[in-house]
């Protein structure tokens, strides 16, 4: 694998900008290799500053399920721009994407679009302290967010569930009203409403969760947390910045049964381009500025072009229904995968749904962050080297999603999993 101008290239952005990366994950420092930069992609195929080419399993974190440059898309984005890119003032595009949302996601009345997925958070927290004049926020460890200072929280000391910063420039103060419990465990979230009940505005929790490595959540403890809310009158937010329009037209929502208050999106509604969204029932909702007191606001929020791209790409799943198809070829997938490494004797345990998946090098059930994180991250980064140097494109970390998308075919997958067959650990 050629790697002169990647190098080069990382030599001459780590003078200009911060780790010479624009997101801390880019730079491979978890995988132990030095990062590629991509000149193209089409499809599934990446193309880096050498030359080398990779089947992209990363999509971007998840937004290209149509794959990369697709072309619907494309035409889309350039017939908007050539009308202009940026107003500030409402476009019908923002409210057609809206009734797109409104009409998939079971739980949402009403849509307020932002630019990134951190930036829905933020506004489905302060909506729902707004909404229930409530402070504190309950969290599970694992999931992330976003970077919201107060989402920035991991368990205190001890076993104190009060959280503490996991970064600093977070003050104590903005994490003192962030509960920790972990993940799939309702017992530990009914001691937190036993102990705070009256204080608790909202639970947040990615339903199916992307940010340890794949962890889905238990049936039972996602409708345990809508129990607890109702009892509680606390709000339930499902971040499905991942999993919207991933897992299922309408999300874990669809797929589970079990509804949020508030939901917030991103990634594939923006079809590659920047976006977020907020979504809830119209009586949560309505408290938004201007309608409400509760204040947000984004000089990009519903840009056109970002709109049209996400328009784009949900008229195409929603025409063409990809989800089985997906599922199928992810199955196979993991399956060959992990009959090879078991004919290696090689320790894993895969956590797969619809098109998303991650290999865990862990010889026990992966179920929450304590279990993800014993995990072998040095044999990961060995595999994820060599997978790259194959041709393979995974996410530079052990505790990331894998995704595929309608571009992928069997004969990516036939090139898959013979790259895994090489593989040695
Ligand atoms: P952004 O602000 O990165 O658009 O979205 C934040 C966010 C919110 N909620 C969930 C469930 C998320 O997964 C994310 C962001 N995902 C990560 C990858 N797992 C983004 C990649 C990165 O940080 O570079």
């Amino acid at each position: 694998m050629k790697t002169r101008t990647n190098e080069r290239l990382f030599t001459q952005a780590n003078k200009v900008i911060p780790g010479g990366v624009n997101s801390p994950v880019r730079a491979f420092k978890s995988v132990g290799a030095k990062p590629i930069f991509i000149e193209k992609a089409k499809g599934v195929m990446l193309q880096d500053a050498d030359g080398n080419r990779y089947i992209d399993y990363c999509l971007s974190w998840g937004p290209m399920i149509l794959g990369h440059a697709n072309k619907a898309v494309l035409d889309e984005v350039k017939k908007t721009m050539a009308k202009g890119t940026s107003y500030g003032i409402p476009t019908a595009l923002e409210t057609t994407l809206a009734e797109m949302i409104v009409a998939a996601v079971v739980s949402i009345d009403k849509v307020r679009l932002v630019s990134s997925g951190t930036e829905a958070v933020m506004t489905a927290i302060r909506l729902a302290r707004g909404a229930t004049g409530r402070d504190k926020v309950v969290k599970f460890a694992g999931c992330y967010h976003g970077h919201v200072d107060h989402m920035l929280v991991q368990a205190g000391s001890g076993l104190t569930t009060l959280g503490a910063p996991s970064s600093p420039g977070v003050p104590k103060d903005f994490a003192k009203h962030t509960l920790l419990a972990p993940y799939n465990d309702l017992e530990a979230v009914k001691k937190l409403f036993d102990r705070h009940g009256d204080c608790i505005a909202a639970v947040i929790i990615e339903p199916v969760a992307g940010n340890m490595g794949v962890v889905c959540a238990k049936k039972s403890f996602l409708k345990g947390l809508r129990t607890l809310c109702n009892k509680n009158k606390s709000l339930l937010i499902f971040d499905e910045v991942i999993s919207g329009f991933r897992v299922a037209w309408g999300g874990v929502q669809k797929l589970l049964g079990v509804k949020a208050d508030i939901t917030t999106l991103g990634k594939i509604i923006g079809g590659g381009f920047p976006i977020g969204a907020i979504g809830g029932k119209a009586s949560i909702m309505r408290r938004l500025s201007p309608e409400g007191a509760v204040y947000q606001a984004g000089t990009l929020s519903g840009n056109p072009v970002c709109v049209a791209a996400g328009i784009a790409t949900l008229k195409q799943l929603k025409t063409t229904n990809p989800y089985p198809r997906l599922e199928a070829m992810t199955i196979g997938l993991c399956t060959q995968i992990s009959e090879i490494l078991n004919a290696k004797g090689i320790e894993h345990t895969i956590n797969q749904i619809g098109s998303m998946f991650t290999l865990f090098f862990n010889p026990h059930p992966v179920t929450d962050y304590d279990t993800a994180t014993k995990s072998d991250t040095k044999k990961y980064a060995s595999y994820f080297r060599q997978m790259l140097n194959a041709g393979i494109y995974l996410p530079p970390s052990q505790f990331e999603a894998n995704f595929l998308s309608t571009a992928h075919t069997e004969g990516h997958v036939r090139r898959t999993v013979a790259a895994v067959r090489q593989v040695e650990l």
